[in-house]
């Protein structure tokens, strides 16, 4: 009710072309214009003695509150091998298995996939994720002397 009033006067009077928006953010609003349901028990207690509990309702107050979810996902990445010719297939394996947590079998696959069709995908991945793992598949392959290729690329 407090707010109420706070709105009725002047700003209803200042802002006349937002008035149905005002009165929205008040529980005297009719129910399909109110942005949020003021609960029974957001008013004064009837039998509170000091807070104007008087059954007037002249301190009457009401919780605005809009949640809205903040949570963004990531941008994700996927990070690819490139086929050559000259890096040891047992290398590959390794990598696969050692940079993207692959099992034996999953990273033979990917492997033969990458080794036949000359690009495969080893894993999808936040930014700095992709990002760490494609540097460490091309630290390894440059300690090695293997000219495996490993890149990133937005999904
Ligand atoms: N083509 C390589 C060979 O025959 C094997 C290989 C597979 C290399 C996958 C790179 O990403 C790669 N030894």
């Amino acid at each position: 009710m407090v707010l109420t009033m706070l709105l009725r006067f002047p700003l209803r009077q200042m802002y006349p072309m937002y008035a149905n928006d005002l009165l929205a953010l008040t529980d005297e609003a009719p129910a399909a214009l109110r942005l949020v349901p003021v609960p029974a028990h957001a008013g004064p207690k009837e039998d509170d003695p000091g807070k104007g509990g008087d059954g007037k309702g002249s301190t009457e107050t009401g919780t605005i509150t809009k949640t809205r979810p903040k949570t963004k996902r990531p941008n994700l990445y996927r990070v690819l091998l490139l086929n050559d010719d000259y890096t040891p297939m047992e290398f590959v394996v390794l990598v696969l298995q050692d940079v993207f947590n692959k099992s034996r079998e999953d990273a033979m696959q990917i492997m033969l996939h990458v080794h036949q069709k000359g690009v495969g995908e080893c894993g999808v991945y936040p930014y700095e994720v992709a990002e760490t793992k494609v540097t460490r598949v091309m630290d390894t392959a440059r300690k090695n002397q293997h000219p495996l290729q490993c890149v990133m690329e937005k999904q």
